[in-house]
């Protein structure tokens, strides 16, 4: 063992130079480094390309973004769907007053029949400069002209609240244009959504949000699941606009579930307290009006809403329900509210034939 290993060592030291042995050892590190460094020129090279290939791209992806704005006039293509807002109040100068011959014209489920709602402006001689409109939802979709409704919304600053359909069309626009999904503002409750939210797509809705453009988009953002209407509802209470109903087990207007205030035309029994898409439990204004009655007058609240068209024109003493079907033969239905010399608060019932 020992000869053979002395013999390697003799053979090594014999066949190199000394000298050259202890450089191999210290040596390999430094020429690889080396010849790395050498090598190194033609990647960098490539990498330096790939670079300028980006700036180039990024340049003129804003040349031609910036052309399409600017020089051709082209609208900024698609928007984010603004967060739902829970509740809102009616600002004070759209509330009825005699003086200037204000009134505030509730109007049911247009669905997109643009031509029966000049009609019924009409009938009731709709006064763009002093009356204040107020749409109650599903102003479209299903009917044929709902962008049509959509412009004259805009043009004359109707206010409006959120149906099922803006909310089906809203999220199919942003699921369309792989926008984020639609929200509902901030704080966030922890319920089952999918519950009521519609799970089916229609195509007259999938039609319409495929039409929509930026500025239809930021309008029905504004509608809001709750419209405070102040002190203009039967029998001297304040009054709510909703598309759908109010769960009257919630005091408060902000804990209200937006998706139940949009769907709801149900309480299930016993208790009353679960809404329902069907009409399988007790109709909720039912529910709502009792439990107004057990309330001190002060605090009773009355609700104009739509979306029941099955149960046609529904007029109890703390709710108005005016989905009249229109969409399907049926009329459009407005609650025409205004003051008397007096102050005095009245409401009318006006429809016409669609
Ligand atoms: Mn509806």
């Amino acid at each position: 063992m020992t000869t053979s290993m002395h013999s390697d060592a003799e053979h090594l030291v014999g066949v190199r130079q000394p000298d050259y042995e202890s450089t191999r050892t210290a040596a390999p590190e430094y020429y690889y480094y080396d010849d790395n460094g050498l090598d190194e020129d033609s990647p960098k090279k490539g990498r330096h390309n790939v670079f300028y290939y980006i700036i180039i791209a990024f340049i003129s992806t804003f040349l031609i973004y910036g052309y399409f704005q600017l020089v051709l006039g082209v609208e900024s293509i698609y928007i984010r769907v603004p967060d739902l807002v829970r509740v809102q109040t009616l600002q004070r100068h759209h509330s009825p007053a005699y003086h200037d011959a204000r009134r505030l014209i509730v109007v049911g489920d247009i669905h997109g029949k643009f031509k029966s709602l000049k009609k019924l402006l009409a009938k009731i001689d709709y006064a763009s400069e002093t009356d204040h409109l107020l749409f109650l939802g599903d102003m479209v979709s299903k009917g044929p002209n709902s962008l049509e409704v959509l412009d004259f919304a805009i043009d004359h600053n109707v206010s409006c609240v959120r149906g099922n359909h803006e909310d089906s069309i809203l999220n199919q626009y942003a699921a369309l244009h792989r926008l984020p999904a639609p929200r509902i503002e901030p704080p966030f409750v922890d319920v089952d959504n999918n519950l009521f939210r519609t799970t089916f797509v229609r195509a007259s809705d999938k039609a319409v949000a495929r039409k929509l453009k930026p500025k239809h988009i930021a309008y029905l953002g504004t509608c809001p699941a709750i419209l405070d209407l102040g002190a203009v509802g039967f029998h001297n209470t304040s009054a709510v606009a909703v598309h759908a109903g109010l769960q009257w087990n919630i005091p408060h207007l902000e804990d209200q579930i937006p998706e139940v205030v949009f769907t709801m035309r149900s309480l299930l029994p016993p208790a009353l307290t679960t809404p329902s898409e069907e009409t399988d439990g007790e109709p909720w204004s039912k529910v709502w009006n009792q439990k107004q009655k057990e309330k001190p007058r002060h605090q009773r609240v009355s609700v104009f809403y739509g979306h029941n068209a099955r149960d046609g024109l529904t007029k109890h003493r703390y709710t108005a329900g005016i989905d009249t079907g229109c969409v399907s033969g049926g009329k459009l239905t407005a609650l025409v509210i205004s003051r008397d010399d007096d102050g005095v608060l009245q409401h009318n019932f006006s429809s016409v034939k669609c």
